[in-house]
């Protein structure tokens, strides 16, 4: 088994190039944003919870996706590995897939960290929320907002993983192909 963080700030493409290496590779592809709007789209109760949080680009709860991320994790069976897509996003969420993984005689392999400058991350969700309608890319002051939570929040990982020896930058500025090539060549190392 071999696992991945596909890591970035909003808008990196961490979605895009997950769907992409996911097939490429044989993984299983598992984004807490995917799910988490799946559960709005379903209208649970969870769903109907997270949905206000996440309209106003806040992380929901760690219990919530930790939880998410273990149920999935133990009902896929004989995989070659997994890709981790938006998860872990604070370093509680990190240290819990650790010992999640850990306790399964799994580990991660690889954090490959998408970086793209500031401008080119409320472009590319500006432009998204005109096809996908997502209420987080509409508005800019939310879009400002999750910039302002990854780095709060999310970007400590770096440094976490970083003394793991796992941290991989990668060049997040270009064309979707280029950086599939770019992710591509380093995750072929590992597999
Ligand atoms: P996510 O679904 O993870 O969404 P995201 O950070 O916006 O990035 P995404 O992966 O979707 O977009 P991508 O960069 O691929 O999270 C949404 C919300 O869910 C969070 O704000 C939070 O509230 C909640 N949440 C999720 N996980 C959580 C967790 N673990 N803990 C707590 N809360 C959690 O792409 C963006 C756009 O750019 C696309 O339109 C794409 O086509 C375009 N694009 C990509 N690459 C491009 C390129 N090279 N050139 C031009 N455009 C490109």
């Amino acid at each position: 088994m071999v696992n991945f963080l596909i890591f970035g700030p909003p808008g990196s493409g961490k979605g895009t190039q997950s769907v992409r290496l996911a097939e490429k590779f044989n993984l299983i592809h598992l984004s807490t944003g995917d799910m988490l709007r799946a559960e709005i789209a379903a209208g649970t109760e969870l769903g109907k919870k997270m949905s206000s949080i996440m309209s106003k680009g806040e992380l929901v709860p760690d219990e919530v996706v930790i939880e998410m991320i273990a149920a999935k994790i133990d009902s896929t069976k004989g995989c070659s590995g997994f890709l981790f897509d938006g998860f872990p996003r604070t370093v509680e969420q990190t240290a819990a897939l650790e010992k999640m993984l850990k306790g399964r005689n799994m580990k991660i392999d690889s954090m490959l960290v998408l970086e793209v400058d500031h401008d080119e991350l409320v472009k590319r969700l500006i432009a998204r929320a005109e096809l996908s309608g997502r209420p987080d890319d509409k508005d800019p002051a939310v879009i400002e907002n999750r910039i302002d939570v990854y780095k709060a929040k999310t970007e400590p990982i770096i440094d976490y993983c970083r003394q793991r020896g796992i941290y991989t930058p990668v060049n997040g500025m270009g064309t979707i192909e280029d950086i599939f090539k770019r992710l591509s060549k380093l995750m072929r190392r590992y597999l």
